[in-house]
């Protein structure tokens, strides 16, 4: 059976997360309360809109239709402008490793990223090529831990559920990926990501040897 290889974006091929929380900072601050880093933890995988929706939570703020869309509109303008002058050297550790490794055996390759800036993201830090289908923000109406995101790349890749491999960073991931019923790989903390299939720390410790099982 032919597998397919899904990735998701933020923590798994690059660090956007830090751009994130620049943005969200920016506006917390605005509207007169602090955001942290550890709060910034619970924005990973989460859509923008849910990601406004707890911030002003955590701000104790309540906001009309037309202020919340104002607000998400210049969060993701601070966040574009933080991204702006993104790079290869912003890929982690020894992701094209794996992605070369696939697509020298000629294996489909996906995006499945909540994000809907991932396409320009991928082209800025030169991994577009590599990418057979693309699913992210644009593409899906219910976040991780719904499984829609990697379905519906499942379904582009023309790839069966069951012998896809997901690389998630985030809890939500992996239980989208377990609940699709693929195989979920957790690239992060082991302890979190407890209910993946399988932990690595990153990449630097997936070896040829475990990709060949995989395949
Ligand atoms: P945007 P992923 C997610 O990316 C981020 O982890 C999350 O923090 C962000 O809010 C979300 O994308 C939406 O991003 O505002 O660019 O549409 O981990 O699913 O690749
Ligand atoms: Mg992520």
């Amino acid at each position: 059976e032919r597998k397919g290889f899904i990735f998701d974006l933020d923590g798994v091929i690059v660090d956007t997360a830090k751009y994130h929380y620049l943005a969200w900072k920016k506006l917390a601050n605005e509207l007169g309360f602090e955001f942290t880093l550890k709060q910034n933890e619970l924005f990973k995988g989460v859509s923008r809109k849910r990601c406004l929706e707890i911030l002003l939570e955590i701000g104790n703020i309540n906001a009309s239709q037309e202020q919340f869309d104002q607000w998400m509109v210049e969060k993701n303008e601070d966040y574009l402008h933080y991204i702006e002058k993104m790079n290869a050297s912003e890929i982690l550790p020894d992701v094209p490793k794996v992605l070369e490794f696939l697509k020298n055996r000629k294996l489909p390759i996906a995006l499945g990223s909540a994000s809907k800036n991932a396409k320009p993201i991928l082209e800025k830090v030169g991994l577009l090529s590599y990418f057979d289908v693309i699913v992210d923000g644009n593409n899906v109406t219910k976040a991780k831990p719904d499984p829609e995101v990697f379905l519906i790349a499942s379904s582009n890749l023309g790839v069966e559920p069951i012998n896809c491999v997901v690389f998630e960073d985030a809890v939500a991931g992996i239980q989208a990926a377990n609940t699709a019923g693929m195989v979920s790989v957790g690239i992060g903390d082991s302890k979190t990501l407890h209910e993946a299939n399988y932990n690595f720390r990153d990449f630097r410790e997936i070896s040829i040897e475990f990709l060949n099982t995989l395949i």
